[in-house]
C-alpha cells in the first residue's frame, strides 16, 4: 500500500475530520482515480460519480450518517460514497456476481439506507424518515442528494410540495450539473441555468456563505428568509420555484470547493426547516474524456483507455436496441405521423438515431415516465403515430397511463420496452421482470416479444399498423438475425414454428427462442430426442389455436419467458388450458423466481434463474422421462 495515499486509510468517515483542507483535496482526486480505474475495467456509472467526489466528502464531513440518514437520489452517484464508508477494499468487485452494487445497498453497509435505482424517490422516502424521527422524538438529520434531472420527476415534485408541512431540519441538495444523462431539457433546465447566469453575472459568488453566516437560526429563520428572498427576487427569479414549494433555497454554489461547501453544510445542518442547497457540478470531473462526452460516460461498459482515449470493444453483432432504432428510422421515413417520445434515455433506447434524423418528431420529456405515456396518447388522440421507448423496468412508472390514458381510450400508442428481462450489472432494481404481468391485464392491449431482429423490424411495422396499444419487449443483448425458417409473416395472434418434434416442444416466449435452439440441440445431440420450438410473437392475443393443440397433444411443454412466472406468458397459458378445460399436467414454467436477481453478468443471471440452454434442456429431458411430474410437494 501506498503510505501516501489517503484512501486506503480511510475505513469510516468519522476519519475525514482529522484531514486537513488540503488532505481532503487530495482524497477528492484519489477517490476519482480509484473509480475510473475500478469502472473502466468492470463498467457502470462514472462521469456522474467523478462528478460528486467533493460534495460526498463534506457531507461526511459535516453530518454524521452513522445515525443521520443520506439518501441518494437514483443512487447511481454512490460511489465516493461507498469508497468512504467502508468499502474501498473490495470495490474491485463492483457490479459482478457477489461483489458491491452498483446502487446502495443497506446489505452491505448501514450508511446505506435503501436500495434504490429508480429516480424521484429520494425526498419521498426521506421526508418519511423525517416524519417518523419526529414522531419518534428522535433528532437525527436528514439529507437527500438529488441531481437536476431527478428533481423534475413527478415524485420529486410531490415529495418537495409535501415538505412544506414539515417543522424540522430537511436538507435537499442538489446536484445541478446540467445534464440527466443526455442535457437537460425543459422548465426547469432552464430555471436552473438562469439562476447560475444570474448569479454569475451579479457577482454574487460569495452571496450564499456571507448570508448564512449573518443567519440567525431557530424561528428567526423564517422571517431571515423571506428577506432573503425579497431581496433576491428581482436578480434570482429561478430560485422562486423553490420557494414557492416552501422550501428555503440557497445556491448556487461551487460544488468543487471542499472547504467552503463544509462551512456551508455545517451551517445549513442547523436549519430547523426544509432548505435546498443547489450546488454546480461539473459532470465527469478530472478525466478528460468523460468531460467531453459526459452522456456516453454516464454508464460506461468496461474500456481500455490508448493515448488518453477511451477504447471499447466492438459488439459481435447488432443489439436489440440498435435493431429497434433502426427499424424505427425506416418507418419514419415513410409515415411522417410518426412521433418518438423518451424519458430521458435517449442513448439507451436508441431514440439518438431518430433524433438525428428526425429533430422535429422527437421528444424527450426527462425523467418523467407517466408523462410520456399520457402525452402520446394526447398525440395518439390528435392523429399522430406516437411511440413511446421506454426501458421495461421504467414502464412500471406508467402503468396507470397504460390502463387510463392509452388502452380506456383504445389509442393507437407504441410501446417498445428495451432492457425487458434480465439486465446483468445495473442489478434488481433494472430487471424488466414485469411488463407482462401488468400490461396483459389491461383489455385490449397487444404485447409482443420478438425472437430474432427480422422478427423485431416486423413487430415495429405491425405495432404501427394497429387501431389500438400495443407493446414490444427485447432485452439488453445481442439480437440473433437468422433463425432457421426466414421470418414468416407477423400477423396478430399468430405464432410461429420454428422447428418441429416428435417428442415436446419449447414455448417460448422473445429471446428465450435463442437458448432453446441450443437446448434442443444438446437434446438431440446427447440423447437423440426431437424437441419442436415455437416462438410465441404474442402475449397478448396467444395463438390459442396453436398452443392449446400443444397442449391437448399430451406431449411435453416447457414454456420459457424471460419475465416473472408470476404473471407473465406462462400463466397466460395455463389460464388458456382452463378455460379449455384442458389438462395441463404436461406443461412447465420457466421463468424468472419470485424473489430479486442480484446483479452479475446477464449469462450468469440466466443460468442462476435457470434460463440458460442447459437448464432448459434438463427440463426438457426430465419432462420427456417421467411425464407424470413429481409427486405433488408442499408450496411454501
Ligand atoms: C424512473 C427512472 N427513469 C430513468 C432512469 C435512468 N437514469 C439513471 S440516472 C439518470 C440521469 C440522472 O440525472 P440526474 O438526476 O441529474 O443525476 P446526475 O447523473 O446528473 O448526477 C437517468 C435518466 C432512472 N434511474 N429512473
Amino acid at each position: 500500500m501506498d503510505q501516501k495515499k489517503i484512501l486506503p486509510r480511510i475505513t469510516t468517515p468519522h476519519q475525514l475530520r482529522r484531514l486537513t483542507d488540503e488532505e481532503l483535496v487530495r482524497l477528492a482526486e484519489e477517490l476519482r482515480d480509484r473509480i475510473i480505474e475500478v469502472v473502466s475495467r468492470r463498467g457502470g456509472h462514472l462521469a456522474s460519480n467523478l462528478g460528486i467526489a467533493e460534495l460526498t466528502i463534506a457531507l461526511h464531513y459535516v453530518f454524521d450518517f452513522s445515525r443521520d440518514r443520506l439518501l441518494w437520489d437514483v443512487g447511481h452517484q454512490c460511489y465516493a460514497h461507498k469508497l468512504l464508508t467502508g468499502r474501498n477494499a473490495d470495490f474491485d468487485t463492483l457490479r459482478q456476481a457477489g461483489g458491491i452494487s452498483g446502487f446502495p445497498a443497506p446489505d452491505e453497509s448501514p450508511y446505506d439506507v435503501l436500495a434504490t435505482g429508480h429516480a424521484g424517490t429520494a425526498i419521498s422516502t426521506a421526508s418519511g424518515l423525517a416524519w417518523a424521527d419526529k414522531h419518534l422524538g428522535a433528532d437525527n438529520r436528514i439529507v437527500a442528494v438529488v441531481g437536476d434531472a431527478s428533481i423534475v420527476n413527478g415524485l420529486s415534485l410531490e415529495g418537495m410540495n409535501n415538505l412544506a408541512s414539515l417543522e424540522r431540519q430537511f436538507l435537499v441538495v442538489l446536484n445541478d450539473n446540467s445534464m440527466a444523462i443526455d442535457r437537460t431539457r425543459g422548465g426547469m433546465a432552464r430555471a436552473l441555468d438562469l439562476i447560475r447566469l444570474t448569479h454569475a453575472y451579479s457577482g454574487l459568488k460569495e452571496s450564499t456563505e456571507t448570508i448564512l453566516h449573518r443567519l440567525p437560526m431557530g424561528d428567526e429563520i423564517t422571517d431571515a428568509l423571506r428577506h432573503l428572498r425579497d431581496g433576491f427576487k428581482t436578480t434570482i427569479r429561478g430560485q422562486q420555484v423553490f420557494e414557492a414549494l416552501g422550501l428555503g433555497y440557497f445556491g448556487p454554489v461551487d460544488g468543487h470547493n471542499i472547504p467552503q461547501l463544509i462551512r456551508i453544510l455545517r451551517r445549513l445542518a442547523n436549519i430547523n426547516r426544509p432548505v435546498i442547497l443547489h450546488v454546480h457540478t461539473l459532470k465527469g470531473r478530472g478525466c478528460e474524456y468523460a468531460v467531453e462526452d459526459p452522456c456516453r460516460f454516464h454508464s460506461p461498459s468496461a474500456y481500455t483507455v490508448e493515448n488518453g482515449q477511451a477504447v471499447f470493444s466492438a459488439n459481435a453483432g447488432p443489439t436489440w436496441t440498435q435493431v429497434f432504432a433502426d427499424a424505427l428510422v425506416a418507418a419514419a421515413r415513410n409515415d411522417d405521423r410518426i412521433i418518438a417520445i423518451t424519458a430521458a434515455m435517449p442513448d439507451g433506447t436508441g431514440l439518438d438515431k431518430f433524433r438525428e434524423s428526425f429533430p422535429d418528431r422527437y421528444v424527450d420529456v426527462g425523467i418523467g415516465e407517466s408523462h410520456a405515456v399520457a402525452m402520446a396518447a394526447g398525440l395518439a388522440k390528435a392523429g399522430l403515430k406516437p411511440v413511446v421507448a421506454i426501458y421495461s423496468t421504467f414502464m412500471q412508472r406508467a402503468f396507470d397511463q397504460a390502463f387510463e390514458e392509452l388502452a380506456f381510450q383504445k389509442l393507437p400508442v407504441l410501446l417498445c420496452m428495451d432492457r425487458a428481462g434480465l439486465v446483468g450489472s445495473d442489478g434488481a432494481v433494472h430487471h424488466g421482470a414485469m411488463d407482462i404481468s401488468m400490461l396483459r391485464a389491461i383489455p385490449g392491449m397487444v404485447l409482443m416479444a420478438p425472437a430474432d431482429a427480422a422478427e423485431l423490424r416486423a413487430a415495429v411495422t405491425l405495432g404501427l399498423s394497429l387501431d389500438g396499444p400495443a407493446a414490444i419487449r427485447y432485452p439488453r443483448d445481442e439480437a440473433p438475425e437468422d433463425l432457421p425458417g426466414g421470418c414468416p409473416p407477423f400477423e396478430t395472434g399468430r405464432a410461429r414454428v420454428v422447428s418441429e418434434g416428435a417428442d415436446g416442444a419449447f414455448l417460448c416466449y422473445g429471446v428465450t427462442v435463442e437458448h432453446a435452439l441450443a437446448a434442443a440441440e444438446m437434446l438431440a445431440d446427447e440423447h437423440d430426442l426431437a424437441v419442436g420450438i415455437v416462438s410465441a410473437r404474442f402475449a397478448k392475443p396467444l395463438d390459442v389455436t396453436l398452443i392449446a393443440g400443444l397442449i391437448s397433444s399430451g406431449k411435453p411443454v416447457v414454456v420459457c419467458e424471460d419475465h416473472a412466472t408470476a404473471g407473465g406468458f406462462g400463466a397466460a397459458v395455463l389460464e388458456l388450458a382452463a378455460e379449455r378445460r384442458l389438462s395441463a399436467g404436461n406443461v412447465r414454467l420457466l421463468g424468472l423466481p419470485d424473489r430479486f436477481v442480484a446483479h452479475a453478468s446477464r449469462t450468469e443471471q440466466l443460468t442462476e434463474a435457470g434460463l440458460d440452454a442447459a437448464h432448459l434442456a434438463s427440463a426438457m429431458k426430465d419432462m420427456i422421462q417421467s411425464p407424470t411430474g413429481h409427486p405433488a410437494r408442499q408450496v411454501m
